[in-house]
């Protein structure tokens, strides 16, 4: 996980914290290996999570919007939740500072995209202020750049980006309209694993139809609440000292108990391509998900492995033509294995 601190004061917090949580890492691990009752363990730092995570400001309009979107699709349709974006730990109650995941969106905006290309209808939980479906074409200011005024009353699209503007527009547009895109944002670790859990209940009825496209990039360490100062941590103490907590990896729990029949899909980022492969095996084995993707933080537009049990594939973007992506393929892939795994269960 990649590791950077935001606003003021970033470096010095950026050291400390790593130091301590590294060290609270490995220390986590051999207790559960020794203490060999490693399930018992996660479940019961899964309750104290939630049980200690500040609620959900909209917690009844979110389960409200989903029963909404998952009773309009007919049964037999495919659903998936496909996660994006990072999620960030803050430092203080009244948040000013916290720590963050690095991840643009992209892969969860153009995946999305595709999924919905492909039939599925899909629930985007995604990062505040990340990148959204149908609009990576358009530049990083739209307001700003694709817009022109002819005279004080009347606007319009620039001749460039009419094109872009045009199909971002009417895709989104169709993807709602015909009940295919349901968008919900998160910012913080506490937001969204609370929603990923709202999600995978709502979804638990769909059995093997649903899937879980888990391209997040989840934080592993975080303040606990309870713990957590309620006011803007003072400079004037010197070095700041803080301790994190290991956040329960929510995946076993996903698969075993929230939505045991869902297809469901992680991703492992690392930036050293010589452990890569190896602990996208581990993950699969220890969470028994159906497929791992993983990428490497500088080459990820370009290719994925996609490590299952029966084989790992190579999945490239095509680079003859210049408008390619990797998430063409990638989807191309994932929906084929998802149509074995249905038909498997139906067997
Ligand atoms: C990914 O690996 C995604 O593919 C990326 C996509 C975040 C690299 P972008 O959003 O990048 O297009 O800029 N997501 C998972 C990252 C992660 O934190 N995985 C955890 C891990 O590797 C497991 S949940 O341990």
């Amino acid at each position: 996980v990649a590791w950077c601190t935001v606003l003021a004061d970033g470096s010095v917090v950026a050291g400390v914290l790593r130091t301590v949580a590294e060290t609270l890492y490995s220390t986590r691990i051999g207790m559960s290996s020794i203490s060999g009752l490693g399930e018992v363990v996660v479940e019961d730092e899964i309750s104290s999570f939630f049980e200690s995570s500040p609620p959900l400001k909209n917690n009844d309009e979110i389960v409200e919007k989903l029963n909404l979107f998952i009773n309009n699709y007919s049964g037999g349709r495919r659903i998936v939740c496909v996660t994006s974006g990072g999620t960030s730990v803050p430092l203080e109650q009244r948040c000013v500072r916290y720590i963050d995941n690095f991840s643009s969106g992209n892969r969860g905006a153009a995946s999305t995209e595709n999924f919905v290309k492909a039939g599925y209808a899909v629930i985007f939980l995604y990062r505040s202020g990340t990148c959204q479906p149908y609009c990576r074409s358009l530049p990083d200011d739209p307001f700003l750049k694709c817009f022109e005024f002819p005279d004080k009353t009347n606007i319009q699209v620039h001749a460039s980006h009419l094109e872009a503007v045009k199909m971002a527009v009417m895709d989104q547009q169709a993807a709602i309209a015909e009940g295919r895109l349901l968008k919900l944002p998160f910012s913080t670790i506490y937001e969204y694993l609370q929603m990923l859990r709202l999600i995978a209940t709502a979804l638990k009825g769909d059995g093997p139809n649903s899937m879980f496209y888990l391209a997040a990039a989840v934080s592993d360490f975080y303040v606990p609440w309870k713990s957590m100062t309620e006011h803007k941590i003072q400079s004037g103490a010197g070095p700041l000292d803080i301790r994190l907590a290991q956040v329960p990896k929510m995946l076993s729990i996903l698969r075993s108990n929230w939505a045991p029949e869902a297809f469901c899909i992680s991703f492992k980022l690392e930036t050293d391509s010589k452990i890569l492969i190896e602990k996208a095996t581990k993950a699969l084995e220890k969470y028994k998900v159906h497929a791992v993707v993983a990428n490497e933080l500088t080459t990820r537009k370009e290719e994925v492995v996609v490590v299952s049990s029966s084989s790992n594939v190579l999945v490239r973007r095509d680079g003859d033509k210049p408008e390619s992506i990797v998430e063409d393929n990638l989807i191309l892939l994932i929906v084929d294995r998802h149509t074995t795994y249905i038909n498997g269960f139906h067997a």
